[in-house]
């Protein structure tokens, strides 16, 4: 067949040189290719396409070409420079937290807390601070699913009247290792196995559990990591955490030790396993393009900041090292003071600018918060500048806009490199000079180091005081209900069921002995295996640990339905009344109600209206819901019932825990879902638009918890 000839010898003569037509469509000039390629000329708000130097391009469709089927040119600078541009637009992505999500907003302080902190964007009541928050996944790469088993990361960048102070946490309070030297082995490990390059995203594999079993560190966070909290619902339905333990010092000098976490305020929610799996692949984009959602519908996402404040005496008498990042405090025992609130209320222009280019670094702080001997901590405070060299490819990443102070003018004696944007002035670029030119150094307002003494022999040594690998991974378990205890059970059944090597696995459940052993008991049946020795401890685990009901999802539960969604799933001849009181219940609860329909196109509902589709039914399975309605009519609920999507909406939402509104007309598709004879609470009555607002009341407890040993059985 022959190509098409844009641009054909008797089209190249025509006058325009293009061989098109100019054509109107709506308020936009077009013009329309030999080829029938339709495309925008500048005109009126039109600007006119230009090279990066501003030459006017004539044609941005073909290449030149030594006569119209000819061979390329290569003094077409205008091909070479965009094929150029477009070979160099990617750079190397995150080694670690490469799949992440941005967003613009601000701090506002509830009070002042001069007395605890110089720092400036605490001093004034109601003070707003601008920040940037970007949420990420840690193993998987940038093209990878929003929703594995994994940490999330939680960075805000602060631009504070004094610098921008970045806050780079994760949504889990401690870490795998305790000193930075293991990160590299820690992310090798974790990532995908560098023989095959499998698997992506996620952690169920030999080599992450051949070293976690040989890394007894990790087990308090292997517990947050095996726990509900690595499958948050939406990341706006997650904790932050600092990790480290901090400084805060005064304007006196006075250093108060602080560890900071960020609580949300619509409270936290996970996904149970199998819907994640489901999740990943209806959805991969499901986080991301929730806070989007959310953002863009004015539904700002927010999370208050809390602290934990202790002094030098607490940290002596407390139980475990302050320094130890496998440590928590917990909060029954230092209160979390709730200063501030973080609202996100932007989202980026531009992904890449923003999102991909923001660097953040833990070494980015300001006067009145310092860093305390944390080894992690320590060790990170070199890794973040070294990798933003690496990344973005110039020390002069700072003058990207995501990354330049906003608060405050930055004056340095800094000078040129790669990419270079700042015009420097003046003969001056040292100092002291005596043209009188250029900033100084200003000892009142400076950062100033806490002098906390250091003293000791130089040494390659673990304190003896980590060396409780245990009781706080016990004290996490512990401190769970029964059913987190057993999706704990369960993520490390299914992880280690992944893991080839029989030996790894029994390592692996010889350490869950020494945390707990009824945990041990159970890991070890759903694997069918032997019960090991308790893995060797350096420290015998405490048993005298209280609970701490902080560190439980499901008795904090926010006891609201505000900022989920239910999907109804419709056919022709719904009830619009019960579509109506539904839509209204969710409205007043501040929740959002999703049409899911058999075709996108919408039905025609009771009264004859025409109600569109949010979803159709394969593109909108129960999974992305937080609760499902049926709003079926007689014939559509026999229709549906012979549909294999309807089917699993209806088995999945059952099987997730999801309270499922129904009317009578379900029942043919209840029952081919396999869910008619095991109907309870969770199913609830949804005829008449009475029915709405007790549904959408009993959405509020988020799950039907009581429902998960039916359908769970191994
Ligand atoms: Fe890290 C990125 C959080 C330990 C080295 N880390 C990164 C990000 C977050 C964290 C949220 C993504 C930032 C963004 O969105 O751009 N990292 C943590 C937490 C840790 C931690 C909470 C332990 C308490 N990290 C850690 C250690 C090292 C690193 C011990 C190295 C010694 N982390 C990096 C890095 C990354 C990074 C290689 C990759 C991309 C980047 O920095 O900007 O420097």
């Amino acid at each position: 067949m022959p190509p098409h000839r844009h641009g054909s010898k008797d089209v190249a003569s025509n006058s325009n040189g293009g061989g098109r037509k100019t054509v109107r469509f709506g308020d936009q000039e077009l013009a329309r290719g030999q080829g029938g390629e339709v495309h925008q000329v500048a005109g009126g708000d039109t600007p006119v396409l230009t090279t990066n130097l501003g030459t006017p391009v004539s044609d941005d469709q073909n290449s030149l070409r030594a006569g119209a089927r000819g061979p390329s040119l290569l003094e077409d600078f205008h091909f070479r420079e965009k094929i150029f541009h477009f070979d160099h637009e990617r750079i190397p992505e995150r080694v670690v937290h490469a799949r992440g999500m941005g967003a613009h907003g601000y701090f506002e302080s509830y009070d002042s807390l001069s007395d605890i902190t110089r720092a400036d964007l605490f001093q004034r009541k109601g003070e707003k601070t601008e920040v940037f928050v970007r949420f990420s996944t840690v193993a998987g790469n940038k093209g990878s699913a929003d929703l594995p088993r994994d940490v999330r990361g939680f960075a805000v960048k602060f631009y504070t009247k004094e610098g921008n102070w970045d806050l780079v946490g994760n949504n889990m309070p401690v870490f795998f290792i305790q000193d930075a030297i293991k990160f590299p082995d820690l992310i090798h490990a974790a990532k995908q196995e560098p023989d095959r390059g499998f698997p992506q995203a996620q952690t169920a594999h030999d080599n992450f559990w051949d070293f976690i079993s040989l890394t007894p560190e990790s087990m308090h966070m292997i517990m947050w990591a095996m726990s509900d909290r690595a499958i948050p619902r939406s990341l706006r339905f997650m904790e932050g955490f600092g990790v480290h333990t901090f400084r805060f010092v005064n304007a006196e000098g006075k250093s108060t030790f602080v560890k900071f976490h960020w609580k949300p305020r619509l409270g936290m929610q996970s996904v149970v396993w199998n819907e994640a799996l489901k999740i990943n692949g209806a959805d991969p984009d499901f986080h991301r393009r929730d806070l989007w959602d959310a953002i863009q519908t004015g539904d700002y996402p927010e999370w208050e900041l809390g602290l934990q404040l202790f002094d030098q005496d607490f940290a002596d008498k407390f139980g475990f090292d302050v320094l130890d990042p496998t440590k928590i405090i917990p909060e029954e025992e230092v209160p979390v003071r709730r200063v501030g609130r973080l609202v996100l209320d932007r989202v980026v222009d531009n992904f890449f600018a923003e999102t991909e280019q923001v660097a953040f670094c833990t070494q980015n702080t300001v006067p009145g918060i310092d860093f305390t001997d944390d080894p992690l901590l320590q060790g990170r405070n070199f890794s973040y500048l070294d990798t933003q060299l690496k990344r973005l490819g110039s020390p002069n990443f700072h003058e990207i806009p995501v990354n330049q102070p906003r608060g405050c003018p930055f004056h340095n004696f800094q000078r040129d490199g790669h990419m270079r944007m700042t015009v420097n002035r003046g003969r001056a670029n040292y100092q002291p000079n005596s043209w009188g030119q250029g900033p100084r150094e200003c000892p009142e307002r400076g950062f100033t180091t806490h002098p906390a003494r250091v003293e000791g022999e130089k040494v390659r040594l673990r304190p003896e005081s980590f060396a409780d690998h245990y009781s706080q991974a016990r004290q996490f378990y512990i401190s769970q209900t029964e059913i987190e205890q057993g999706h704990i059970a369960a993520a490390l059944t299914f992880e280690l069921s992944k893991v080839e090597t029989p030996a790894i696995r029994t390592r692996m459940v010889s350490h869950l002995r020494n945390i707990d052993e009824g945990l041990a008991k159970k890991v070890a049946q759903s694997l069918r295996l032997e019960l090991p020795e308790p893995a060797p401890a350096a420290m015998p685990t405490r048993m005298d640990l209280q609970k701490s009901p902080a560190l439980s999802i499901i008795l904090n539960g926010p006891d609201s339905f505000r900022g989920r969604k239910v999907g109804a799933l419709v056919s022709d001849g719904a009830d619009a009344e019960v579509l109506k009181a539904l839509k209204a219940a969710l409205e007043k609860e501040g929740a959002m109600l999703k049409i899911v329909a058999p075709m996108i196109g919408g039905i025609k509902a009771s009264d004859g209206s025409w109600i569109e589709g949010d979803e159709k039914i394969d593109g909108g399975p129960s999974v992305v819901f937080d609760a499902v309605a049926l709003v079926l009519s007689k014939d559509g609920g026999e229709m549906l019932a012979k549909e294999s999507t309807a089917r699993d909406f209806v088995a999945d939402a059952f099987a997730h825990l999801k309270f499922i509104g129904c009317s009578d007309e379900a029942a043919p598709l209840l029952k081919k879902a396999g869910v008619f004879e095991d109907r309870d609470g969770g199913v609830l009555q949804l005829a008449s638009a009475s029915d709405a607002e007790p549904f959408v009341a009993a959405c509020r407890k988020l799950r039907f918890w009581e429902r998960e040993s039916k359908v769970k059985q191994v």
